[in-house]
């Protein structure tokens, strides 16, 4: 097989990446190691930022997220038995946040991509990608119980945190920043209202808690446990127990409880991978990067690099510049180090310290009086969270 850009990965920012240059003319070939049931019924993210739902709606690929996005206006903070409403639009001149869950994105775009897109290969695992110094990379691959090749002009790592792109760049020029959280996420999915209309973020002195939602029937909601937690080590009436603890403040509020659909146990990590580029194989979304879920970046970042690699290859295909190819790695990597940072300032201002040292935990609250007293110190948060502006 031949293509112009073979993009390994059929998670959101390989699909989207397929749609972006679709709809340019440029022809490419996505291959996603997994089975379609297996990448729309994935549970990871919901919170997505402006420019995130402006690049769906860009590729066509937005009509049910429009109909059935919960649009919101801000975030709770929920700490020492408070809460205090962060005004997105007042404090960042009218930035929302849009609740759509990431499976449900994947479901509309491989829609889209199977209707009338670029070939989408499901079962087709990316074994290496060689020669990618070259003008002509080639992707190996499974599929179908044989190995095939793919000739490619350029090749597209969309294969997230375990994906074999980055094995690709050369150890002399490659450099990854990594740092490990002493602590997970136990995630659940449950058939009952949310007990909120926006997101809540709960430090709660066992440790903290988020309340999010996938509609106005099915609640999202994490806690915070210890590293090598099993789902199974935490029975549903547990998890509701610990969950109502974190959330309790002095005010008349109580959440509400349902049969629980799915469990899972998330470590938290940031991961840096530079550069992004090596010859003519670029990385975007996890496989170039984490970070913790606290600040709700790593699909809003996917998306965000995504965007910036379809318009290098828009500029080279209209023009035959490699402009923007070339400065890709140091334009996206400005916005990525911004939001590892920001995740972790998050994770770390809301996750009880295993350790218990009381001195980070006054640290937490000084952080937390600070973002509640200060108007300038709100903003900052919210500027964040909505998203930094893209880096074109
Ligand atoms: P993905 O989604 O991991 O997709 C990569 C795809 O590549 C495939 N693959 C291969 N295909 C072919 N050959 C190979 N050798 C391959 N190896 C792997 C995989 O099967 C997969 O389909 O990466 P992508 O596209 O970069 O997307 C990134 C996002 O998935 C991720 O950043 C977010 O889910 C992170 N995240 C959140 N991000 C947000 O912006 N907002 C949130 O609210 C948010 N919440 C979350 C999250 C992640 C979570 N978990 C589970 C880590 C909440 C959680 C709990
Ligand atoms: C989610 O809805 O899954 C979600 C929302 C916000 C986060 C993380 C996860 O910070």
């Amino acid at each position: 097989m031949r293509t112009t850009v073979g993009i390994i990965g059929g998670g959101p920012a390989g699909l989207l990446l397929a749609r972006l240059l679709h709809r340019v003319g440029i022809d490419c070939v996505v291959l996603e190691a997994r089975t379609r049931e297996y990448v729309e019924h994935r549970q990871r993210a919901g919170m997505l930022e402006q420019g995130t739902v402006d690049a769906l709606r860009a590729c066509g690929a937005a009509a049910r997220l429009e109909a059935e996005g919960l649009v919101h206006q801000g975030i709770e903070l929920r700490f020492a038995g408070e809460r205090h409403h962060i005004d997105f639009p007042v404090l960042t001149g009218g930035r929302t946040v849009t609740i759509y869950a990431q499976t449900e994105i994947v479901k509309d775009l491989v829609a889209l991509q199977l209707a009338d897109g670029p070939p989408l290969l499901f079962e087709a695992q990316a074994l290496a990608v060689e020669k990618p110094e070259s003008e002509q990379p080639v992707v190996r691959f499974l599929h179908e119980g044989r190995e095939q090749t793919l000739t490619c002009d350029w090749v597209a790592g969309c294969d997230g945190f375990h994906g074999i792109s980055r094995d690709a760049f050369p150890a002399a020029t490659s450099r990854t920043y990594a740092h490990d959280y002493p602590y997970s996420w136990l995630g659940v999915l449950a058939d009952v209202a949310p007990s909120c209309d926006e997101l809540i973020y709960a430090r709660g002195e066992n440790g903290f808690a988020l309340h999010s939602m996938r509609s106005p029937s099915v609640s999202r909601l994490y806690l915070q446990v210890p590293n090598g937690t099993e789902p199974d080590d935490w029975p549903d009436d547990r998890i509701w127990d610990e969950l109502a603890a974190r959330f309790a403040i002095d005010a008349d509020w109580t959440l509400g409880r349902g049969p629980i659909t799915a469990k899972s146990v998330t470590p938290m990590r940031s991961h840096v991978h530079e550069p992004m580029r090596h010859g003519r194989l670029l990385l975007a979304g996890d496989a170039a990067h984490i970070v913790p879920p606290t600040g709700a970046k790593g699909l809003n970042l996917a998306v965000s690099d995504v965007r910036v690699l379809g318009r290098a290859f828009a500029e080279l295909h209209r023009t035959g510049s490699e402009q923007l190819l070339d400065s890709y790695s140091e334009l996206c990597l400005d916005r990525v180090w911004q939001a590892t940072r920001f995740s972790y300032d998050m994770t770390r201002m809301l996750h009880a310290q295993p350790n218990g040292d009381a001195f980070e935990s006054r640290m937490q609250l000084a952080r937390l009086h600070r973002i509640t007293a200060s108007r300038h110190a709100a903003a900052e948060l919210a500027a964040n969270y909505t998203g930094l502006p893209l880096p074109l």
